[in-house]
């Protein structure tokens, strides 16, 4: 399913088409394109179809600031090529126009059958960054053209609550190191709510429902942009009674939700997932998430579509994500180890750095990951593992020496698609983790006590009191053998892979 933008080249006649009612991402991502097209010499339409001409003005401020050049059509010549951004061929909010080929960039989840040259990443925060990632494939200067890069930063901040939902690191790459015109920004930002959608919060607001037990609030707003919902929840979280908040509103394609937390046992990010698991998605930071039920899912499931069914669909998932968790705080508490069974390490492949290789010792770096960032000071006996998910583990020369065997001679090969890379804190600059890397062998130690959850158990371990980890049925949970007090969650993935019982 990989593909590449120069494959679009040999056609002849190409139409770029986003989906009905464009929205800021949709826009950035048929722009992106089509400057690239431009660049190879290709003239290609860009187009939206349905009822609606774009009319909100942080849109129209966008289009005319950027010279985004896009139609409005209700017909289209049979194109040679026509390529979607934004969503997928067939779906219910993109007009069907007829063409020889068709291509698909997006971002959303597969709703359909992909025609072969595809590329959808369900696990990113907007499309704009999936044509962020295919532009500098093709060695476009984003940078350089900085109506492009206000359009794609301002694609991702708007698909993603004003940054606040995103959770991939391409995400993040795009957000950090592209630089938009800032003028256009503080711009578009202030153009975003009319005057309808403030009554809307409003409205919205008048009618909260409290989980009184709980410190918690669901509110329904009527259909409106997502980013109402996001501004209607960040004034619930200010309330002095409400720890976390669920708003919703009801969209014809699914249910739209945003999601607050000020307290350290919910993660929004986390009750986002657990809301929408297995009708769509959701995901975000800390403190702010959103996410998607999707209608069709919501419908083949039984749940049903009218307001009534999904307010109690959604007030009981609330509850069971309250009453069906434990929640550990290591340290606090001693596990009964007789309960337990015994693990050792097995012998598995992982990747090591020497960080002094890396960067002069002294120097702050960051390593930006699959799961997240993790900063960390080069002293010359720090060592960086790679682990089998592509996570990272900083330790000492000392520790690795005693757990794992060097392979002299072999290379190393990141297993994941998004392999960690490391920006220099001070001054900005990147490089890829990968040259430096060397693969080891791990094995050995006292090991760990563990046990197969059954439940849903969030953990504080003692080397971050303020995050925890969550563990859900199938992970386990383990208490390292030398040190009692250390209890910890593995994933099911990884536990398997790398320990055996004895
Ligand atoms: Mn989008």
């Amino acid at each position: 399913m990989s593909l590449r933008l120069r494959d679009f080249l040999p056609y002849g006649n190409i139409v770029i088409q986003c989906h009905d009612n464009p929205d800021a991402d949709a826009l950035a991502s048929g722009y992106a394109l089509r400057r690239y097209l431009e660049r190879e010499g290709k003239q290609a339409r860009f187009v939206y179809g349905g009822r609606n001409a774009v009319c909100k003005s942080n849109l129209i401020l966008m289009i005319a600031n950027l010279g985004i050049e896009v139609e409005h059509v209700e017909s289209l010549d049979k194109p040679d090529l026509l390529i979607t951004v934004d969503c997928q061929y067939g779906e219910s909010n993109v007009t069907r126009f007829d063409a020889d080929r068709i291509a698909v960039i997006d971002h959303h989840q597969v709703s359909g059958e992909l025609p072969a040259m595809s590329d959808v990443r369900s696990n990113y925060g907007s499309c704009a960054t999936v044509l962020y990632e295919l532009l500098q494939q093709e060695d476009y200067d984003i940078n350089a053209d900085e109506d492009l890069a206000t359009a794609l930063y301002y694609g991702l901040m708007t698909d993603t609550g004003g940054f606040a939902e995103i959770s991939h690191p391409s995400d993040r790459d795009l957000r950090d190191f592209i630089r938009p015109r800032n003028s256009d920004i503080v711009l578009f930002r202030n153009s975003n709510l009319s005057r309808e959608e403030l009554v809307i919060a409003g409205d919205a607001l008048k009618h909260a429902h409290y989980i009184e037990d709980k410190a918690c609030a669901i509110v329904e707003a009527r259909p409106c942009d997502p980013n109402i919902l996001g501004i209607i929840s960040d004034m619930l979280l200010e309330v002095d009674t409400v720890d976390a908040c669920l708003v919703y509103s009801m969209m014809p394609f699914g249910v739209k939700i945003s999601v607050r937390s000020c307290i350290k046992e919910i993660k929004a990010s986390e009750l986002a997932a657990f809301l929408t698991a297995g009708y769509g998605g959701g995901g975000g930071h800390l403190i702010k998430a959103g996410g998607l039920l999707k209608k069709d899912l919501l419908e083949a499931a039984g749940i049903g579509y009218d307001s009534d069914s999904v307010r109690t669909f959604l007030f009981d998932r609330m509850r069971e994500y309250y009453e069906n968790t434990e929640i550990l705080y290591a340290g606090e508490r001693i596990e009964d180890v007789s309960e337990l069974k015994h693990y050792t390490k097995k012998e598995v492949r992982v990747g090591y750095v020497e960080c002094d290789r890396l960067a002069p010792v002294g120097t702050r770096i960051m390593i930006r990951t699959l799961e997240g960032d993790v900063e960390v000071e080069v002293r010359e006996d720090l060592v960086i593992l790679i682990g089998i998910e592509g996570e990272i583990y900083p330790t000492n020369r000392q520790k690795f020496r005693a757990g794992y065997r060097e392979l002299p001679g072999e290379e190393y090969v990141c297993p994941v698609e998004y392999a960690p890379r490391v920006t220099d804190v001070v001054t900005g600059s990147r490089v890829s983790l990968l040259p430096f890397a060397k693969p080891c062998m791990a094995a050995g130690g006292a090991g760990i006590y563990a046990r197969e959850l059954d439940h849903r158990v969030k953990v504080f371990t003692v080397w971050d009191p303020d995050k925890y980890y969550l563990g859900v049925p199938g992970d386990y949970l383990a208490v390292r053998v030398d040190d009692p007090s250390d209890i910890y969650v593995i994933a099911r993935k990884i536990f398997q892979k790398t320990y055996g019982e004895g």
